[in-house]
């Protein structure tokens, strides 16, 4: 059977920033302006009022300092509180499917391979821009590429998910090019106007492309092993989907934006990678002591410290377990790939390393890599 390797990785990065106080003066002049128009019943105790937002407890709870978006004054407009991405017209690429090219064809250029190369195209995002046809087949069609393509969804494990398909396709030989693709909006299913957690998000797209080791023009890493797992959680939740008009549910509700309880997914989550990542480890040999890297899903920086300390059995030095969150924030099922993608270029050859992602489901994907 066939050996997977990742041979090319690219990031596509938007070109809009959003600091910590940028994003703390518009919630809270959008907080104080909901407080005004709701004095009544806030006098009368049938309403809370909304309290304010501060730099200094996002960078406390979560590690993230800013944040790249698709639209910076949507979201920073008070009076709207989202992002504006005009409609564009059928015949034109979807945005996702821009952001996920641009991506695809870094990845591309970095294993000497051209779209024409390309047989298998899986877009695995958190959410895709509209029901069908499928993103991918779109993006498969921009690059020229042949082969077949589908759309996928595992939330913030979709990257990791996807790269376990494509390796097993690679091994099956039903196909000999494969792009993961993550592009990734998450402004867009963000509640800006919730404190809780209206700066955890941003955007990005990221993409791999798998082949056959023997295939390789350059440096690779190989996928020696990989490992998903599941268990259903209302945890991280949105209840937005296509029977929202049957529900008669078709006003602004919470409930249709990203929800979370970021206190017991914090508490749920972390033995559940630790144990996971730990069991991946002993399956196929490896030690801890064997891992040059960790490159984890990036929702918070306490959390990948605890992460990276209980799978090592020690602090992790600096840059053994690079994180990126501070400049992305999380960005859902990219990641760990664009931690990947940014701090993995100085390895030598036969260094090992796992790719980990977890999040909503729960959902945990583990990908072992080895330079080479
Ligand atoms: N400013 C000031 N105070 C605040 C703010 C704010 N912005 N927000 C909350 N507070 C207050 C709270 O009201 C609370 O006050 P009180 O104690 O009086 O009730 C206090 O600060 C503490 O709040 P928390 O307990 O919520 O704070 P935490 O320390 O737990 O930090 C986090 C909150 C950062 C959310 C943390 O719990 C966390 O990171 N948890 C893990 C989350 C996680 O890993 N989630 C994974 C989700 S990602 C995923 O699966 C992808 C989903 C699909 C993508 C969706 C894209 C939109």
């Amino acid at each position: 059977m066939p050996q997977p390797a990742i041979t090319g990785h690219g990031v596509f990065t938007p070109p809009e920033v959003i600091t910590n106080d940028e994003l703390v003066v518009a919630f809270n002049a959008y907080a104080e302006r909901w407080n005004a128009e709701h004095a009544a019943e806030i006098a009368a105790g049938t309403a809370e009022p909304k309290g304010p937002s501060s730099s200094e407890f996002i960078v406390n709870a979560s590690g993230i300092e800013q944040r790249f978006v698709m639209d910076k004054d949507g979201v920073l407009d008070p009076a709207r509180m989202y992002p504006r991405l005009p409609a564009r017209p059928d015949e034109a690429p979807g945005i996702m499917a821009e952001m996920g090219l641009d991506a695809a064809q870094k990845a591309l250029a970095m294993a000497g391979r051209t779209g024409a190369d390309v047989d298998l195209v899986i877009c695995a995002a958190s959410n895709h821009e509209r029901a069908y046809p499928a993103i991918a087949i779109e993006i498969q069609q921009l690059l020229g590429a042949g082969g077949f393509a589908f759309d996928m969804n595992v939330a913030c494990s979709s990257a990791t998910f996807g790269i376990q398909a494509a390796s097993d396709m690679i091994r099956a030989g039903s196909a000999k090019a494969a792009l993961v693709i993550c592009p990734e909006i998450c402004s867009g299913h963000l509640e800006w106007r919730d404190r809780d957690c209206h700066f955890i998000f941003g955007d990005v797209a990221t993409a791999v492309l798998i082949e056959p080791a023997e295939a390789a023009q350059g440096p690779r890493f190989d996928i020696v092993s990989t490992r998903c797992a599941t268990q259903f959680s209302n945890n991280i939740r949105n209840n937005n989907g296509f029977l929202r008009r049957t529900h008669d549910q078709m006003e602004d509700r919470r409930d249709m934006q990203f929800m979370q309880n970021g206190r017991k997914v914090f508490k749920e989550v972390l033995p559940l990678v630790s144990a996971h990542i730990a069991a991946h480890l002993q399956a196929e040999g490896w030690g801890a002591e064997d891992l040059k890297r960790l490159w984890l899903h990036q929702a918070n920086k306490t959390m990948n410290d605890f992460i990276g300390k209980k799978v090592l059995g020690r602090t992790p030095d600096p840059g053994e377990q690079p994180n990126i969150l501070q400049d992305y924030a999380n960005t859902s099922s990219a990641g760990s790939i664009i931690a990947f993608s940014l701090h993995s270029g100085d390895m030598a050859a036969g260094d090992k390393g796992v790719i980990c992602s977890f999040g909503a489901g729960y959902s945990v994907g583990s990908v072992l890599v080895e330079r080479q």
